[in-house]
């Protein structure tokens, strides 16, 4: 078990550069952003008002390259992984700051944690799961902010603001080499639909 964990941590960290794109349409059925995963943060161009009650759902889809979501080839959904191996990895993942995790015992420089543990509501997010947040909040305020959009969600806004969305991720470490950069091996793209209720 041990070994499967680290063996997927490893390849984790590998990546390949993928080019960051922002494609948006406006329609009467709701607001549209498509997002590359391999980015950070992506601004929607869609601004909510305090206090006013939105849905925004999310879909997977291929890339240009016709690649599927997924995280150097573990498959995900806009909710987190979808196989077991994923479901180890998303393990890995989240509970790195546990003074037990086998990781640490290896390879402390390699303990990794996801940007978003809990949501601003205590829920659990997951490896890749679909996150947004009102404004570009700085990454050490960020689970103060970040609400989980997974696959859907119904919300009333926290605060006046743009919308941003990434997919949770690793940070990892701006001197790392590209081919360690935990953005760069995600693939496929994210599209978003808001919809004012
Ligand atoms: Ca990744």
């Amino acid at each position: 078990m041990l070994s499967v964990a680290c063996s997927l941590v490893m390849a984790a960290c590998a990546g390949r550069p993928s080019r960051s794109s922002t494609e948006e349409s406006a329609g009467p059925a709701g607001y549209t952003v498509a997002y590359d995963p391999s980015a950070r943060w992506h601004a929607t161009g869609f601004r909510v008002r305090k206090d006013s009650r939105y849905r925004i759902e999310a879909a997977a889809l291929p890339d240009d390259r016709r690649r599927p979501y997924a995280d150097k080839g573990i498959p995900c959904s806009p909710d987190g992984p979808t196989t077991f191996r994923g479901r180890v990895f998303d393990w890995v993942a989240h509970d790195a700051r546990c003074p037990l995790h086998p990781v640490g015992w290896f390879r402390r420089d390699r303990v990794k944690r996801l940007r978003v543990l809990e949501d601003r509501f205590g829920r659990r997010a997951h490896f890749l799961t679909v996150i947004g947040c009102i404004g570009r909040m700085p990454e050490h305020e960020l689970e103060q902010h970040a609400f989980i959009i997974g696959s859907g969600r119904d919300f009333v806004a926290p605060a006046t603001g743009e919308l941003w969305v990434f997919s949770n991720d690793w940070p990892g470490d701006e001197s790392l080499p590209a081919d360690d950069q935990p953005y760069l091996n995600n693939t496929g793209r994210i599209e978003v639909r808001i919809t004012q209720l």
